[in-house]
């Protein structure tokens, strides 16, 4: 018989809703590198409005957003603020030196919200020997730091340090709505705060691809030429802006749940043998933790919860684990008691 499983591995792995496979089938299209694809001007303008900026640009992936975003604000010769365990700066294969010619300057933080001093002493004058700072990147909520939702509050500070220092602030939103919901602050507050922002449609709000830029009309449409330079031109892509549409109109306000599932499972782990965690710190859909145990790597545990029908992926140090439209209570459970199974041995 085969196994079905519960997959914790990421909320990219959501599948679209039934009403999204409608909706793609149903889509109005034309041929968006020509600019008649009335299906995605309905999209971007959608997102657009919904982050208060001018102008928003469908791209393939959140990666591809952010190569744009960074190739649009900056020269060669200078460099991006970057916090030091980031999704741009880490995971996105090296897109701000190979594709846009700058370097990226890493700054520590408290679980992903940089001290504005620390960014502050990080800008840099050029000179003959070193780069001009241009762009400083924030990302909410912060992947790596287990989905920590970063405070209005600091994008704030770090907004003010840019604007004394004459430089532009992108934010990496792949998850900015996970964070407006679990902050209970309108996602317009933070994108007020940055110069561009990108988020996702594929991730927990369940679109099968596509990420937005979002900034001033005159970056994004010097956007566009460099999605098209980089083989993000599309033709009749409506099918895939038409679940966008869905994802961005309907998808937001069931975030909760996930987040109150991974609360769940962070405190039905959490003091079992070889896990550190401390659930206070799971704010939203994301919950990373450490796994020490003395007679099981932590390959060797994936193993074991996979055999049990759990999936979910290694970290460094540690196991990661998302929730998601497509894992319900039910699977959470099931994940529980495979842990304690597991573990108890
Ligand atoms: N994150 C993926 C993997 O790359 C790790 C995931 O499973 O979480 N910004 C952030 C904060 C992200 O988490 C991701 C994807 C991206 C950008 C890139 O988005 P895509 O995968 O659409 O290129």
């Amino acid at each position: 018989m085969s196994i079905t499983y519960s997959d914790f591995r990421s909320d990219t792995v959501t599948r679209p809703t039934d009403k999204m496979r409608k909706a793609m089938a149903e889509a109005v299209v034309g041929d968006d590198v020509l600019g008649d694809d009335p299906t995605v001007l309905r999209l971007e303008r959608l997102a657009a409005e919904t982050m208060g900026k001018e102008a928003a640009l469908f791209c393939p992936s959140g990666t591809m957003a952010n190569s744009i975003a960074v190739k649009m604000w900056t020269n060669v010769l200078e460099e991006v603020i970057v916090e030091e365990r980031s999704h741009i700066y880490n995971m996105e294969s090296t897109h701000m030196t190979f594709i846009s010619g700058v370097t990226p300057r890493p700054v520590r933080s408290e679980r992903g919200a940089m001290d504005p001093k620390d960014v502050a002493a990080a800008v840099r004058k050029p000179n003959v020997h070193t780069p001009q700072t241009t762009l400083i990147c924030l990302e909410n909520t912060h992947n790596n730091w287990g989905g920590a939702v970063i405070p209005l509050d600091n994008f704030k500070a770090i907004r003010k340090v840019a604007d004394e220092n004459g430089l532009k602030v992108h934010l990496d939103g792949a998850r900015i709505f996970n964070a407006s919901v679990a902050a209970g602050v309108p996602v317009r507050q933070f994108a007020d705060q940055v110069d561009s922002l990108q988020f996702c449609l594929s991730k927990g709000l369940s679109a099968p691809v596509g990420s937005m830029l979002a900034g001033p009309r005159e970056r994004i449409e010097f956007g566009r030429r460099l999605r098209k330079a980089l083989g993000g031109g599309m033709r009749q892509v409506g099918v895939l802006a038409a679940p966008g549409i869905i994802a961005l109109t309907e998808m937001v306000d069931r975030l909760k749940d996930d987040h109150a599932r991974a609360k769940k499972l962070a405190r039905g782990i959490a003091g079992l043998p070889g896990v550190r965690i401390d659930p206070a710190t799971v704010e939203t859909d994301i919950i990373i933790f450490g796994f020490e145990h003395p007679k099981i790597p932590v390959t060797a545990m994936l193993e074991k919860m996979k055999e049990k029908g759990i999936l979910a992926l290694a970290v460094s140090g540690g196991i990661r684990m998302v929730t998601h439209k497509d894992v319900g209570d039910q699977d959470v459970d099931r994940a529980i008691a495979a842990f304690k199974e597991i573990l108890a041995g």
